[in-house]
């Protein structure tokens, strides 16, 4: 007789076989637990993300630049609908992933913890935020739980338009007057190391790496992505006359990939800390908008109370 497998190896197995897992099979509980925590802080990052663009909507330079930038802030906002449902097939309530936002237990991306002081930074913000997020999440377009992987195909493809629309404004300004060059450059000066963040510690001081590895939840190590994502965005900015902020960024020939410098990992882990230059802010601003929006909650649940009462009425 074959030897029993257990649960857990039987769930290996079948991911190991590349195959999704759906909500109602079973999932070892760290499994469930790691994807809440990686699904939520994901959704929390787009909602949040959508604060330091919006703060340019009243002030962009034209028309067409802010329809433009009105449609990718409200696309994250259905971005972060998307991940919080696919959190909740996972039995998570929205009330408890929000409610550990707004109470600072819960983490979003460090990179909405910088201010957008200029116009230029929209256009820093889709080509490297935007970027970096791309080069993140085509990967997790294959993830191994079937609701995030599906949620990550619809979502990539609007993220590859921001991208497009923010190295758009940069190329415009880096082809423009002096002084707009320089806003270019200043804008990647400020962006440039805080996007590299994004892609998380160290692979060797990343505690939920491997384990996410194995499950195939992660398909690629955060410095495997980090790597990728400069060797393709530093020709991109060579391109437009830019220069990095990285006396160390060098191609190298023999690795086929570019050299470059260390990260500052305590700016890093103090803005995890809550410590960044805008942490408090943007949770006050949180705060409010969802203070502000208790009114229309309230109406859509009595709305929605109201109808299924009719429709057991009906039933009766
Ligand atoms: N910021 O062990 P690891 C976007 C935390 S979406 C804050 O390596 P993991 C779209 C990490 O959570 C951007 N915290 O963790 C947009 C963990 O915390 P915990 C968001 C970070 O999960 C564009 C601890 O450090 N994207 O930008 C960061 O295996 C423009 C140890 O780290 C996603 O969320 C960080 N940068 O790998 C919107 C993608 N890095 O809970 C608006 C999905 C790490 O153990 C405008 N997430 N931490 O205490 C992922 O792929 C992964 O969660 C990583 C981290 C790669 C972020």
């Amino acid at each position: 007789m074959g030897e029993q497998l257990s649960l857990e190896e039987r769930f290996q197995a079948y991911v190991d076989g590349e195959n999704k897992v759906e909500p109602k099979d079973w999932m070892p509980e760290a499994y469930r637990k790691t994807l809440i925590r990686q699904i939520s802080q994901h959704a929390h990052s787009e909602v949040v993300g959508m604060l330091p663009e919006a703060n340019w909507i009243t002030r962009a330079p034209s028309l067409r630049r802010k329809v433009a930038l009105l449609a990718k802030v409200q696309d994250e906002a259905g971005h972060g609908l998307y991940l919080y449902s696919a959190a909740e097939t996972l039995g998570e309530s929205r009330e408890s992933m929000i409610d550990a936002l707004l109470t600072g237990k819960a983490k979003y991306s460090s990179i909405f913890n910088y201010p957008t002081m200029s116009w230029a930074d929209i256009g820093a913000i889709g080509w490297l935020v935007d970027g970096a997020a791309i080069q993140n999440q085509v990967m997790l377009t294959r993830t191994s739980y079937g609701p995030y992987a599906r949620a990550m195909v619809r979502i990539c493809k609007e993220e590859s338009f921001h991208q497009r629309q923010g190295y758009e404004i940069i190329m415009t300004l880096a082809r423009g007057t002096e002084a707009q060059k320089k806003m270019a450059q200043d804008a990647l000066n400020r962006w440039w190391w805080p996007s590299l963040m994004m892609f998380g510690p160290r692979d060797d001081d990343s505690p939920n790496s491997a384990r996410s590895m194995k499950w195939k939840i992660k398909r690629k190590s955060n410095d495997e992505l980090r790597q990728e994502f400069i060797d393709k965005t530093v020709p991109q900015g060579l391109f437009l006359g830019l220069t990095f902020p990285d006396d160390k960024l060098k191609w190298n020939e023999e690795r086929g990939s570019y050299d470059s410098g260390e990260i500052n990992w305590d700016e890093f882990y103090e803005i995890l800390k809550g410590n960044g230059p805008c942490n408090k802010q943007r949770l006050n601003d949180r705060i409010k908008a969802h203070e502000d929006g208790e009114w229309i909650r309230a109406a859509a649940n009595a709305y929605a109370e109201k109808q299924s009462k009719r429709k057991e009425t009906h039933a009766a």
